[in-house]
């Protein structure tokens, strides 16, 4: 009989067809993708680096990590990459690992403004060991770039980071260099330029959004699931002179390079999982296809069109719309209601998304203001301008109901309504296929 983890994966598959996955950190992996970490190189001990490994037989491995490696760095003109870490926060753990020791500061966005936890949270790791100042946004949601270059003035800091998950504009990559330039003048110390692009990093590789390491920037991390379509697992780029790992180095820029290399490998991670390396191979390469760019364009058409058929509904828009993949909607100022309530009854319909801040949210963390939308994932099936239309309509008519009936236990009176909506959804949906779990025809 099959394990009940099976029947639950058949379960989950469904939900994913029949649904419009519009969290826009998520997408859909290929089938390659999904066969390569499905596939035996999970029996496999790693530890180390293509050609100096601590464990015997991995030959074929380091062929694998070597393709992903050589690909990684053509996807972003890097000099170095490394591919081992299991996760964007592992990534970032190791830069600045890499960099900082502990009491150095580190000059990033805010979470509040639209940072990642793991740029500085006071409920992490990362904001025990080093100290971190965050910048913040302007009204019109991009960086406040005359509060960064103040503060990285007044603190000196070790590492000026600019990343995000939830941030509508193309960063100014340039004006932070100069910043830096400027610090550096006045210090005399290096200081790295970090960017965490893990949710425009397949945006970057096709073409359609600035390449950090193209404008000065030393290192770029990142996951591998979200824009660039590969397995759940991080990655670090970087420009410099790429060194052997198992020897020290010096603490210089030019050396980053190494110095990524033995953070991640024995600095903070063990084996490296080489099935999913295997995975971002494949991915990276699928990246590396005309189609891709196309892929990337179409991600940022879909979201501008959707941006504005929701604002023509009424849609308040964080930053008043959006230059990526990402729409951040302000609920409260829309509806009067909050995001976790919207993000329920959406889901009641089929329509996946989440709750999110939006800056200088008065909302508790877990009922804030917003809510967080994208379009890399409804982009890899296929869906376009038509299909936004009607996306923007069917968040509308969710809205409606959810004001009012004004709670979550209210949704109840209009379940005939959900239903009927989640039916149009459906039968989108199933219009268009997830490619990495079509059916054999
Ligand atoms: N959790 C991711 C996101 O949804 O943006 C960031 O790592």
């Amino acid at each position: 009989m099959a394990d009940k983890v099976f029947e639950i994966i058949d379960l989950e598959e469904q939900r994913q067809s029949e649904g419009l996955e519009l969290i826009p950190s998520e997408n859909y992996a290929s089938r390659d993708v999904l066969r390569a970490m499905g596939s035996v190189l999970a029996n496999k001990y790693s530890e180390g680096y293509p050609g100096r490994r601590y464990y015997g037989g991995n030959q074929n491995v380091d062929q694998i990590e070597n393709l992903a490696i050589e690909r990684a760095k053509k996807l972003f003109h890097a000099d170095h990459a490394n591919v081992q870490p299991h996760s964007g926060a592992n990534a970032n753990e190791a830069v600045y690992f890499a960099w900082c020791r502990p009491g150095d500061t580190i000059l990033a966005m805010a979470l509040p403004a639209g940072g990642h936890l793991t740029h500085g949270s006071p409920v992490t790791r990362s904001a025990r060991i080093y100290n971190f100042v965050g910048y913040g946004v302007t009204e019109d949601g991009d960086i406040d770039y005359e509060e960064l270059e103040r503060l990285a003035h007044e603190h000196k800091p070790k590492i000026i980071l600019v990343g995000y998950s939830a941030f509508m504009k193309i960063p100014d990559f340039d004006r932070v260099y100069k910043i830096a330039e400027e610090v550096m003048k006045e210090s005399g110390e290096e200081i790295l330029l970090m960017a965490d692009m893990a949710h425009v990093a397949g945006l970057i590789a096709g073409g359609v959004h600035p390449n950090p390491l193209d404008h000065g920037f030393h290192v770029i991390t990142s996951t591998t699931h979200k824009t660039l379509r590969g397995p759940r697992g991080g990655l670090i780029v970087s420009k410099g002179t790429v060194g052997n790992p198992l020897k020290k180095c010096e603490k210089a820029l030019e050396n980053i390079p190494t110095l990524v290399d033995r953070a991640v490998f024995p600095g903070t991670q063990g084996g490296p999982l080489e099935h999913v390396i295997a995975a971002k191979a494949v991915a990276f390469e699928e990246d590396l296809q005309p189609a891709f760019r196309e892929y990337a364009n179409m991600i940022v058409k879909n979201a501008k069109v959707l941006a504005t058929r929701l604002q023509g509904l009424g849609f308040v828009l964080q930053g008043g719309g959006t230059e990526n993949h990402l729409i951040l909607v302000d609920v409260k100022a829309t509806a009067g209601i909050d995001g976790k309530f919207y993000e329920t009854a959406l889901d009641q319909v089929g329509l996946t998304l989440n709750a999110n801040s939006l800056p200088n949210d008065k909302g508790a963390a877990f009922r804030p203001s917003g809510v967080r939308l994208g379009t890399p994932a409804m982009t890899t099936r296929g869906l376009g301008e038509a299909e936004m239309t009607k996306l923007a309509k069917w968040m509308k008519q969710v809205l409606d109901i959810c004001v009012e009936v004004g709670n979550e236990s209210g949704l109840d009176e209009h379940r005939t309504q959900l239903e009927e909506i989640r039916k149009e959804v459906k039968d989108l949906a199933l219009k268009f296929p997830i490619p990495g779990i079509e059916k054999d025809s």
